[in-house]
C-alpha cells in the first residue's frame, strides 16, 4: 500500500448511499435497413457467408460425431466437439471490426469464433500479409495442403487455408493450426488474433487479463477480449480476473503513460446453460450476468447486455466500447445472449430442456432471420443466398475431405525419438531481450540504487580471510543474490515485470525486493489483489503474448489456490501450442518453517509431476544468483522455490563467494557441496545444511565421509553426476523438508535404484518430514527431518553404524504401521 493513499477516519466513517448506474439491456434499435449509411452492401452479406460458414462447419462436425462420416465419407472422430450451432451471430458480430491486433481467447466452445475472427482477419489483411503468413506458419505445411489445388485469390486461398487448419487440428493432424497439439478445444492461430481457447471453464479469463496487461505496459496495438461462458460466472479465477483487471491503480498510480484502464472487453457468452445447469433461476443469484458489473467498479465496467442474436447489435456494442478502451477508461463487460441449439456435446441428450425451448429459438435462428432482413433491404434474393450457401458447402467440404485424409494430412508420430512433444514441451530458449529495440523503463542507475550501494560493503563470501564463519549480518546472504540478478535482469529486459503481493513498498513479503520500488516505475512492479490464481493467470498472458514476467506466491502452500493456473495453463501452451507460443514466466513460491499447517509444506512434488514446468530451488547464494539469471533469461516456466529458513544464508561453499557480476547456473545440474567416497547424500533445499552437519558427525565419530549433493534443480534433472557418485559410495540417501509420501525424491531414489542397480550395495533411502501437518515450531525437529534422522536411516536401511543407538525407530514393522494408518 503506498504511503500516497491515506486512509481517514473522517472519510471512511461518514454516512451516506452508494448508487448504481442503470445497466444498459439490449438497447440496440435500429434496423438493418437504417444500417445501409453505415456499412458497405458487401459487408452487410458477407456477416451472414461467415455464420453461414461456421453453421456449416460445425453441422458437419455434429455429423462426424452423431453419424461417424459427412457427404459420404465416413470418420471416426474421437475426440470432442462443442458446437455452437445457433450462436453464430454473437461470434460474427464481434469479429467484425477487429484487426489482427485486436487478439480473442475463448473457451472449449470456440470454433465459431475462430472461424469468426479469421474470416474478418483474412477481409482486412492485405493479400501480401496473408501470403507471407501462410507461407511461414508450421514451415508452410498448413498451406501446402490447400494450394495443390487453390484456383481463386488469396482471400479465397486464406479462407481455406482457416478451414482446412482449424479442422486439421480439431482432426489432431500434424498441419492443424497448432500442429494437432492443441485438438478442438485448444485450438488457436495468433497471426490472426485468434489467441488460446480453453478448455478449463473460465480459464481464459485471467489469461486475457494478462494478455491486455501485456499490450498496456508495453504500448501494443489493440485490444483483447475474453470469450466465457455464462457458467464461468461462478468460477474463482473469473472473479479473481475481474478484480485484477478493474484495480485503481491502472488509472491513479501508474505514471501518465501508462496511466488507463485495461485495453480489455469481458464478454460472457450467456447461452443460458452450463452444461445443463442454469446460471438464471438454479446456480446464480444474478438474474441479469450483465449486473455483476456493479459490483466490480464505480464504472459498473461499462457492464451491458448485448442482444448477440442480431449480429449487428454486437457490432454497434463492440464499436462503442472500443470506443471506452480508446480513451483509458477500460475494461468493459459484456453479457451476449446468445442460445444453442446444439448439446454441449453431440452425445447430450438435452435431458435438461423442453424442445419448445429449442424451437422458440430456432424460430428466430439468426441466419434466417438476419438473411430475411437482407431480402428485405434489397440485398440479395432467395435465390442469391442459396447460391451463397452452396459456395460454402463446397468449402466446408473440401476442408473435410483433405482433414479425413491421412496422406494428404499425417498425425505427427510421437513414438519416434526426437518427437514433435519432445520439442516443444519447452523452448530451452535463451533470450536477454523480448524486446531488444526498447530501453528498459527505469528510475534510477543501478549504481544508485541504495539497496545495490548497501551491498557493497557486505562480504561475499560467509567465510572470513581466516576462515573462520562471519555473522550473517556481514554477509550477502541468499535473499541478496537474488535480488542482484532480477534487479539485473530488469535494466537488461524492457518487458520483464514483477508483481504479486506485497511486491511494491513492502519490498516482496521476505525483503527479496527491498530496493527494487525505488528502481522501478509502477507498471514494471506492482502489488496485485490476493489474488493467486490471477497472478499466475495473468503472467501467462503476459508471457504467451511475448512479455516476460517474474510473479510471486509468498508461500507455495498457495499454490493450491492457483492450481489451474500453474497445472493446467502456465505448464501446458508451449505444448499445446505446437511450440508456436513461449511461456518465459518465473514463479517464485517459499517454503515456510514456523508457521504451522498452511504455511509449511514443501510442495515441489506438486509442481514436478506437472509435465511442462522447470522447477529449480537452490539453497545457497551462488547457487541462487545463478540459477535466477538462467530462469530470468530463459524461455520457459519455472518454479523457483527459495526456502525461508535460509534467506539471510551467506554463501559458505563457493570459493570467492557470491560474484558480483552475471553469471548463470544451468537449470538442471546437480552440484557437489561435499566430497566423500563411502555414503551419498543427495538433498534438496535447506535440507542440504542439515545433511552436511550429518556428514560431519558421520566423519567424527564413525569415519565414514559422505559425498553430499545439492539437486539445485529438480526439473529437469541430470542423473549422472549423482549415479558417478553412487559408483564410488555404492549408498545413497536422499532427503528434503517435503513429506516422505509421494515426495519427488521418491521418483529420484527409484531413477537412481533402477539406473545404479550394479553399483548399490543397499536401495536408496528416502528421508522426508513426517505424513503429517507441520506442527509449531517449538516442535518441529519431531516433524523436518533433522541430522539424528539422517543416521538412524543410514544405521537402519545402509550400513550400520557401530555403537550408534537409534533416536526414533524407523524398523520395517514401524513404517509398516504408519502406513497402514495413513501417516
Ligand atoms: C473448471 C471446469 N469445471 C467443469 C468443467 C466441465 N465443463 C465443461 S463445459 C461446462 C459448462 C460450461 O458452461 P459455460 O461456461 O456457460 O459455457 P458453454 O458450454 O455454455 O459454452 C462444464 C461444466 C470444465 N471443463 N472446467
Ligand atoms: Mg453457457
Amino acid at each position: 500500500m503506498p504511503k500516497s493513499i491515506s486512509i481517514t477516519p473522517d472519510d471512511v466513517r461518514q454516512s451516506g448511499e452508494l448508487t448504481f448506474k442503470n445497466i444498459p439491456i439490449n438497447q440496440y434499435k435500429r434496423t438493418l435497413s437504417s444500417e445501409l449509411d453505415r456499412f458497405a452492401r458487401e459487408d452487410l452479406i458477407r456477416i451472414h457467408r461467415d455464420m453461414a460458414i461456421i453453421r456449416a462447419f460445425e453441422t458437419m462436425l455434429n455429423e462426424v460425431k452423431v453419424k461417424g462420416g459427412y457427404h459420404g465419407l465416413a470418420y471416426n472422430h474421437r475426440g470432442p466437439a462443442h458446437l455452437s450451432i445457433g450462436q453464430e451471430a454473437s461470434a460474427v458480430g464481434q469479429a467484425f471490426l477487429l484487426n489482427a491486433d485486436d487478439h480473442v481467447f475463448g473457451s472449449h466452445r470456440s470454433h465459431g469464433e475462430i472461424l469468426a475472427k479469421g474470416l474478418s482477419a483474412i477481409e482486412k489483411l492485405s493479400d501480401q500479409d496473408l501470403t507471407k503468413i501462410m507461407e511461414t506458419y508450421n514451415d508452410g505445411r498448413t498451406l501446402k495442403v490447400v494450394e495443390a489445388e487453390a484456383s481463386g485469390d488469396v482471400k479465397s486461398l486464406a479462407v481455406d487455408f482457416l478451414l482446412y487448419g482449424t479442422l486439421a487440428e480439431i482432426f489432431g493432424r500434424e498441419a492443424g493450426l497448432n500442429k494437432g497439439m492443441g485438438g478442438s478445444m485448444h485450438a488457436f492461430f495468433t497471426p490472426f488474433g485468434i489467441y488460446p481457447n480453453n478448455a478449463i471453464v473460465g480459464g481464459s479469463a485471467d489469461i486475457s487479463v494478462g494478455a491486455a496487461l501485456y499490450k498496456k505496459i508495453n504500448h501494443k496495438p489493440g485490444l483483447v477480449i475474453c470469450n466465457i461462458g455464462d457458467a464461468a460466472a461462478g468460477c474463482g479465477p473469473t472473479w479473481e480476473a475481474l478484480c485484477f483487471a478493474t484495480m485503481d491503480q491502472f488509472k491513479t498510480l501508474w505514471d501518465d503513460a501508462h496511466r488507463g484502464g485495461l485495453p480489455l472487453i469481458m464478454n460472457f457468452v450467456n447461452n443460458f446453460y452450463g452444461m445443463g445447469g442454469q446460471p438464471v433461476g438454479e446456480t446464480m443469484g444474478f438474474k441479469v450476468l450483465a449486473r455483476i458489473g456493479a459490483g466490480l467498479n464505480p464504472e459498473q465496467m461499462h457492464a451491458e447486455r448485448v442482444d448477440g442474436y442480431n449480429p449487428l447489435a454486437v457490432i454497434d456494442a463492440i464499436a462503442r466500447k472500443r470506443d471506452i478502451i480508446a480513451r483509458g477508461d477500460g475494461p468493459v463487460l459484456l453479457d451476449t445472449v446468445t442460445y444453442r441449439f446444439s448439446g454441449h456435446s453431440p452425445s447430450d441428450s438435452s435431458s435438461y430442456r423442453e424442445k419448445s425451448e429449442i424451437e422458440s429459438w430456432q424460430h428466430v435462428d439468426s441466419l434466417v432471420t438476419y438473411k430475411a432482413s437482407l431480402i428485405e433491404a434489397g440485398l440479395g434474393s432467395e435465390d442469391d443466398f442459396d447460391a451463397a450457401q452452396q459456395v460454402v458447402d463446397d468449402l466446408v467440404v473440401k476442408a473435410y475431405t483433405r482433414a479425413i485424409d491421412l496422406d494428404l494430412s499425417p498425425r505427427a508420430d510421437l513414438f519416434a525419438v526426437n518427437s514433435l512433444l519432445e520439442k516443444v514441451m519447452f523452448s530451452n530458449e535463451r533470450v536477454v531481450s523480448f524486446d531488444a529495440a526498447r530501453t528498459p523503463e527505469t528510475l534510477l542507475k543501478i549504481a544508485d540504487n541504495p539497496r545495490v550501494k548497501q551491498l557493497a560493503s557486505k562480504s561475499r563470501s560467509g567465510i572470513g580471510d581466516n576462515g573462520e564463519l562471519l555473522g550473517k549480518g556481514k554477509c550477502v546472504g541468499l535473499r541478496d543474490a537474488l535480488f542482484e540478478a532480477i534487479i539485473d535482469r530488469f535494466y537488461s529486459d524492457a518487458t520483464l515485470v514483477a508483481y504479486g503481493e506485497e511486491n511494491r513498498d513492502w519490498g516482496g513479503a521476505f525483503a527479496v525486493y527491498r530496493g527494487l520500488t525505488e528502481a522501478l516505475p509502477y507498471h514494471r512492479l506492482f502489488n496485485s489483489p490476493i489474488s493467486e490464481g490471477a497472478i499466475a493467470g495473468t503472467a501467462v498472458g503476459y508471457g504467451l503474448e511475448g512479455g516476460r514476467a517474474i510473479v510471486e506466491l509468498m508461500y507455495c502452500d498457495f499454490l493450491g489456490r492457483a492450481g489451474d493456473e500453474v497445472f493446467n495453463q502456465l505448464s501446458k501452451w508451449q505444448a499445446m501450442s505446437g511450440g508456436m507460443l513461449k511461456m518465459p514466466v518465473v514463479m517464485r513460491v517459499s517454503v515456510g518453517s514456523k508457521y504451522g499447517a498452511q504455511h509449511s509444506q514443501d510442495w515441489t512434488a506438486l509442481v514436478s509431476h506437472i509435465p511442462g514446468l522447470k522447477v529449480a530451488f537452490p539453497a545457497t547464494p551462488y547457487d541462487a544468483k545463478g540459477l535466477m539469471y538462467s530462469a530470468l533469461l530463459g524461455s520457459d516456466p519455472v518454479i523457483f522455490f527459495e526456502s525461508q529458513r535460509i534467506y539471510d544464508q551467506p554463501e559458505l561453499f563457493h570459493s570467492g563467494g557470491v560474484p558480483t557480476e552475471a553469471y548463470e547456473i544451468p537449470i538442471g545440474e546437480p552440484d557437489i557441496k561435499r566430497g566423500g567416497k563411502d555414503l551419498t547424500i543427495l538433498t534438496i533445499g535447506a535440507t542440504l545444511y542439515r545433511a552436511m552437519d550429518a556428514a560431519k558427525v558421520l566423519e567424527d565419530n564413525y569415519g565414514l565421509s559422505a559425498e553430499v549433493i545439492d539437486a539445485r534443480s529438480i526439473v529437469p534433472f541430470d542423473y549422472n553426476l549423482v549415479i558417478e557418485s553412487v559408483k564410488k559410495t555404492g549408498h545413497i540417501l536422499l532427503a528434503s523438508d517435503a513429506c516422505e509420501r509421494g515426495s519427488i525424491l521418491q521418483t529420484f531414489a527409484a531413477k537412481i535404484g533402477q539406473l545404479a542397480f550394479d553399483y548399490l550395495d543397499a536401495p536408496p533411502v528416502v528421508v522426508g518430514a513426517r505424513n503429517w501437518i507441520t506442527p509449531a515450531d517449538e516442535v518441529e525437529a519431531s516433524f523436518f527431518p533433522f541430522p539424528a534422522d539422517f543416521l538412524d536411516a543410514i544405521h537402519q536401511y545402509i550400513r550400520p553404524l557401530p555403537g550408534y543407538t537409534i533416536t526414533r525407530s524407523n524398523d520395517r514393522a514401524e513404517i509398516l504401521r504408519r502406513n497402514a494408518l495413513g501417516i
